[in-house]
């Protein structure tokens, strides 16, 4: 594997786990770093069945690099916004589900981040924002569509109007995060679902990541037109039928109950 600069990247049971790698500038990301992050995006779709994405340092994420953006011309700007909304895609639309471990600031292109996985955790420590208003743009990394079908565009207008600047505990009402943990712990956790989601039939899990975001957006008659096709063609496959027959002879685990 070639020299690493912006992230770092390991496997581990079946779980690709990319740490955003550049703490002085708090993992602010630069044209460079989405390229890396792009390249590692696919490596773990060869290498792993499920992804986790942390931050090194004290922050997950401080969102796009404004050093190298103020230097950018306005259709450089597009250019740049339009590759995020690509690798971000692959990211949210993709062949792996991707879960993400949050501490520290989730800010601006750091929060559009996170909120292309399906799934995030986040620490105690964590807080969202999105200062694009301040800073005298607008959110281009995909926030628009995902962060505001996650916590709803008057969250969304709110946080950018005003600079309101929301806790873990409010992101979760919001559900801006699914999972809140003691400080230090959200990785640990993020890695420990994304494993459990590595053990779903791939057809499954590529299913609930394609097609929900899909079926979001459409009319509800279109949608369960749709449903019933992804239902019966996931349930054809050979995997399924193993799964089935697997439960029905007692050699699946019940469902357990919350806790148990
Ligand atoms: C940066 C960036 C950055 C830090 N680009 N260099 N994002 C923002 O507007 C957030 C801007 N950052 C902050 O508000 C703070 O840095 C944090 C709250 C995230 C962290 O504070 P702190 O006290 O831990 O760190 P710091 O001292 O502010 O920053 C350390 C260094 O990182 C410092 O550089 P240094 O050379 O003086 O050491 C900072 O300049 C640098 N740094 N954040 C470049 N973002 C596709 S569209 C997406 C649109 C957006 O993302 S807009 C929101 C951008």
């Amino acid at each position: 594997m070639e020299k690493l600069t912006y992230l770092t990247y390991e496997v581990r049971e079946n779980v690709a786990i990319l740490g955003l790698n550049r703490p002085e500038k708090r993992n602010a990301i630069s044209d460079a770093f989405v390229e890396e992050l792009a390249l590692l995006v696919r490596r773990a779709e060869d290498e792993a069945k499920a992804g986790v994405i942390y931050g090194h340092g004290p922050h997950f994420c401080a969102g796009l690099d404004l050093a190298e953006h103020v230097k950018k011309t306005p259709f450089e700007g597009v250019h740049g916004s339009r590759r995020w909304h690509e690798v971000f895609g692959w990211i949210q639309k993709g062949k792996l589900p991707w879960f993400a471990a949050l501490h520290g600031a989730v800010v601006g292109g750091g929060l559009e981040l996170a909120s292309s996985v399906h799934v995030r955790v986040a620490d105690d420590t964590a807080f969202f924002a999105l200062p694009e208003g301040q800073r005298g743009i607008f959110v281009g990394g995909g926030a628009s569509v995902r962060s505001a079908r996650l916590m709803g565009v008057a969250r969304m207008t709110d946080m950018m109007l005003t600079g309101r600047s929301v806790d873990v505990n409010t992101a979760e009402t919001w559900n801006i995060v699914q999972y809140v943990v003691d400080e230090g712990a959200a990785l640990e956790k993020a890695v420990a679902l994304a494993a459990q989601a590595a053990t779903n039939a791939e057809i499954s899990n590529y299913a609930v990541i394609n097609a929900l975001p899909r079926i979001q957006d459409m009319g509800a008659d279109d949608g369960l037109f749709v449903e019933s096709f992804i239902a019966s063609f996931t349930a054809t496959s050979p995997e399924a039928e193993e799964r089935l027959n697997a439960f029905l002879n007692k050699k699946a685990g019940k469902v357990a109950r919350p806790g148990g």
